[in-house]
């Protein structure tokens, strides 16, 4: 479908999770729309292809090689941001874990905490450290990946991951409530299935070639960073735009 791309040329944009998937399309749609890409991920060799395609497409982008479990390495990521760039004016709160499709009773510890670690807290300590950076934009935008079982439509054996992006949405909300007064405002971006590594993992038997290709998000991302979006946390289902022939 033909779409129409915003300009946000001037403006710059972090996407976590920007080595594969959902977060590379995103990451490309904006570097395409003209901003200037801060693309973090831990897997360098997929971030270079990222930046390959970005400046192939005449984009520009920054790599941030940070692995999100690492909480001194967020609590750094801002200050050091702070010394290049004067504002962030997009986050894409995008990386993301599956943990594991079981029972509660026997889901381990470890995959436990390290969801929950990834999916959320590292998402509130990402809050944390940009937080003066998006004030300073005036007008900026943050977006929230979340996923359909984590409060539409529950799931039974989903479990971590369902907690996990519950968890997120409130998170988002709580944000986008407490920066009322900053210009920030937050959405929550619920792509539904769509053919990465992670869906992968969650339906192993499935075909991808049914699934939506990640670049197809492109229309409802550039919805959340609009400067008309003055909505507080509201959800934008790919599913719906895809519905109505929007995306
Ligand atoms: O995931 P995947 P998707 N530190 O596994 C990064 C949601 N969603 O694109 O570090 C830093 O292909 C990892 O990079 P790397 C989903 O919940 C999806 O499918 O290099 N980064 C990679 O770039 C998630 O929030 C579907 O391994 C870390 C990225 O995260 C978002 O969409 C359906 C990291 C994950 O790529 C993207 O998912 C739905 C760490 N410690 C919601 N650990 C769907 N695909 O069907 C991981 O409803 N990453």
């Amino acid at each position: 479908m033909t779409q129409t791309v915003p300009d946000l040329s001037g403006k710059t944009a972090l996407v976590t999770g920007a080595s594969r998937g959902i977060g590379r399309a995103i990451a490309l749609a904006l570097a395409k729309a003209g901003a200037h890409v801060l693309a973090l991920a831990r897997t360098v060799g997929g971030l270079e292809e990222l930046d390959d395609e970005i400046k192939a497409a005449g984009g520009s982008a920054s790599l941030i090689p940070l692995d999100l479990s690492d909480p001194a390495a967020i609590e750094r990521l801002g200050p050091a941001l702070s010394t290049r760039f004067a504002k962030l004016d997009i986050f894409v709160a995008n990386a993301g874990v599956l943990g594991e499709l079981a029972p509660l009773p026997d889901i381990y510890d470890e995959i436990w905490t390290r969801t929950i670690n990834l999916n959320v807290t590292a998402n509130w300590r990402l809050i944390k450290t940009l937080d003066p950076l998006l004030r300073a934009s005036g007008a900026a935008r943050a977006v929230f990946l979340t996923s359909r079982v984590g409060g539409e439509e529950p799931r039974a054996y989903w479990g971590v991951y369902a907690v996990s992006k519950a968890a997120l949405e409130m998170l988002a909300t709580t944000y986008a409530l407490e920066s009322k007064l900053t210009g920030i405002r937050v959405a929550i971006l619920d792509p539904g299935a769509m053919r990465t590594k992670m869906r992968e993992k969650a339906m192993p038997g499935e075909d991808p070639s049914t699934l939506p290709d990640p670049s197809e998000i492109a229309p409802v991302l550039y919805a959340t960073v609009s400067p008309d979006y003055d909505g507080t946390a509201e959800r934008f289902v790919f599913r719906e735009w895809r519905e109505k022939g929007l995306a």
